[in-house]
């Protein structure tokens, strides 16, 4: 019988420090693939540096080269396309849960990382940074960011992670939302689900050896910075 090797996938990690990037590290580590790490620093207006326009004309992190793939080599681009193919790369490692009522968590919480929970959280950090309109914008922000906290609280009350019982890859693309919710002090003591969640994470060793292979995160267990950009 011809055992054909199994494809090597050659994975490097275009990485902005203190960006969602580190979620990628960390499902990599997770799912135990090697990559390689490019690392980018922020601009003093927290923009991400031009080198990443050659890589990808957006130049927004994360980008993933996979350079063996059966696709011939890619660049991808939006965390969840990037999760969904390291996922699927894994044989479904860490992917849609076995009970079907964990597959409709798994894949909402795919999307709504950054389909919903992001947006809210971008705005409140614009509105802020800007003065006097700044203060009106956020009384009309804040009640929906509240909502979505409470929402995402209740839903980590009635369960031990955010597709089930089982760690899945929906946690990963939770971890930037909620990390950068905390480190603004946006949870204070009103969401005890999600602190709780975030200590259960912040103690995985992948999760370690993410931070120590992708340098300094504002947002990791010790939140350094509340002035750093989403
Ligand atoms: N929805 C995209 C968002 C990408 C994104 O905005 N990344 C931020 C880092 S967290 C970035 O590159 N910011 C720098 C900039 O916009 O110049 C994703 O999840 O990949």
């Amino acid at each position: 019988m011809l055992i054909l090797p199994r494809r090597i996938h050659l994975f490097i990690v275009h990485h902005l420090n203190n960006s969602r990037s580190q979620r990628v590290l960390w499902l990599l580590e997770e799912l135990g693939f090697d990559y390689s790490i490019r690392f980018y620093k922020r601009n003093e207006d927290m923009s991400a540096p031009a080198e990443l326009k050659v890589v990808h004309p957006l130049g927004k992190s994360p980008i993933v080269e996979d350079l063996d793939s059966s696709a011939g080599s890619v660049v991808l681009v939006e965390t969840g396309a990037i999760v969904e193919y390291l996922v699927a790369t894994a044989d479904g490692k860490l992917g849609v849960p076995a009970t079907p009522r964990d597959v409709v968590s798994y894949r909402q919480y795919l999307h709504y990382a950054e389909g919903s929970l992001m947006p809210i959280l971008f705005a409140s950090l614009l509105a802020s940074k800007i003065p006097l309109f700044g203060r009106f914008a956020l009384k009309r922000i804040r009640p929906m960011l509240d909502a979505h906290l409470s929402f995402v609280e209740q839903e980590l009350g009635s369960r031990e992670w955010f597709a089930g019982s089982d760690f899945t890859a929906a946690d990963v693309m939770m971890s930037f939302p909620l990390e950068a919710a905390a480190a603004r002090g946006l949870l204070g003591s009103h969401y005890p689900a999600i602190a709780d969640w975030l200590v259960r994470i912040h103690a995985r060793p992948a999760y370690h050896r993410a931070l120590a292979n992708g340098g300094p995160y504002a947002f990791g267990p010790s939140p350094s910075s509340k002035e750093t950009n989403l």
